[in-house]
């Protein structure tokens, strides 16, 4: 249909109405109202990036994977909430085993009304995007990739706990462990394995913390602390939640931070969701810094080097990510008569 046979039909739906009351009824979208939300500290976000940062390199089977674990485990404890290790045995690409856990953290458990919210604490054993061999063969820091987003959500989660209104809404907060262990990029590139990443949530997803649990939807945050990210709509979320990523972005947009949460697609990507989407069925969106180039998509330059330490990280895109993810929490206060 071109745009002049579109006209005719706009005129009859203008003009034609045969009712005088109903020319009045107005036609557009009901505007996003941002309900009142605590306010998100972004130092005390930073300062749960830094100590996981602290224990050095999270990788499974090593003894600074189970510290930062524990110490995850025992914060969330002191906090109040439900807590759940979801204990497993992982095999990664080359057959290594891997004593794995996820750790969940649920506010309110009681209620029906849940949403997911998730990130993963592992970090890479390599660093495969550097051009030495030497500093290839260490493992990264992942301040970014990993610390940043369990940094936000236990910051969320305090606040939330914190909060004396009581959100009406469940909350499970989700640390997914395993997920950075995908084949080093040359490897991959001559005999490419699938469903090698992201092992947490493909084993959370085929065995859920509670037999029938639910969400209404979900938010995965990655890489989310380094300076003047830029979050586009990516192309998995797009996919399997169109709705949940209209949602985030527009409440990112209405908040003032329209600089950080881009209104652009940028290609999809195998993440921890998109196990969360095709396996347990529930729509989630990620939240993910992508940069544009010349030739598509790249994640932040640090990415799977050995940059990725605090000097990436940036108290303003904590703050910008975390307070939209407490937005979009109270934006879906059921109505209590
Ligand atoms: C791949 O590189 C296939 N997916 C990106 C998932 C990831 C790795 N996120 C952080 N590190
Ligand atoms: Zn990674």
């Amino acid at each position: 249909m071109n745009k002049f046979s579109l006209f005719p039909m706009l005129a009859f739906f203008l003009f034609a109405c045969p009712n005088p009351k109903e020319e009045k009824t107005t036609q557009t979208p009901t505007e996003l109202v941002l309900q009142k939300t605590p306010v998100f500290n972004p130092d005390s976000a930073y300062f749960f990036v830094e100590k996981q940062v602290s224990f050095g390199a999270r990788v499974p089977n090593t003894p600074p994977h189970q510290k930062c674990g524990d110490f995850l485990v025992q914060k969330l404890k002191e906090m109040g909430v439900e807590v759940i290790e979801q204990k497993f045995q992982a095999t990664t690409f080359s057959g290594a085993k891997l004593e794995a856990r996820n750790i969940i953290g649920s506010y309110r458990p009681e209620l029906s009304k849940r949403i997911l919210l998730a990130a993963h604490w592992d970090t890479r054993p390599f660093a495969d995007q550097e051009k030495e061999p030497q500093k290839q063969a260490q493992a990264i820091l992942g301040a970014s990739d990993g610390a940043s987003g369990v940094g936000i959500l236990l910051e969320v989660l305090r606040t939330i706990q914190a909060d004396s209104s009581r959100l009406n809404v469940g909350v499970d907060i989700i640390f997914f462990d395993a997920e950075d262990y995908g084949q080093p990029d040359d490897i991959a590139k001559q005999n490419y394995q699938e469903d090698m990443w992201c092992l947490g949530s493909q084993y959370w997803s085929k065995n859920k913390h509670k037999g029938n649990y639910v969400a209404y939807f979900g938010i995965l945050l990655d890489m989310v602390g380094a300076k003047d990210a830029q979050f586009h709509k990516e192309g998995t979320s797009v996919h399997f939640a169109p709705s949940v990523v209209d949602k985030v972005w527009a409440t990112a947009e209405k908040a003032g931070f329209g600089n950080y949460f881009i209104n652009k697609n940028s290609n999809a990507i195998t993440d921890d969701h998109a196990y969360v989407n095709s396996i347990a069925k529930i729509p989630m969106v990620d939240i993910i810094q992508q940069v544009p180039t010349a030739d598509g998509f790249h994640f932040g330059n640090y990415w799977h080097t050995q940059a990725d330490n605090m000097d990436v990280i940036d108290r303003n895109t904590l703050k910008v990510v975390g307070q939209t993810v407490l937005q979009v929490l109270y934006n879906e206060q059921v109505t209590v008569q």
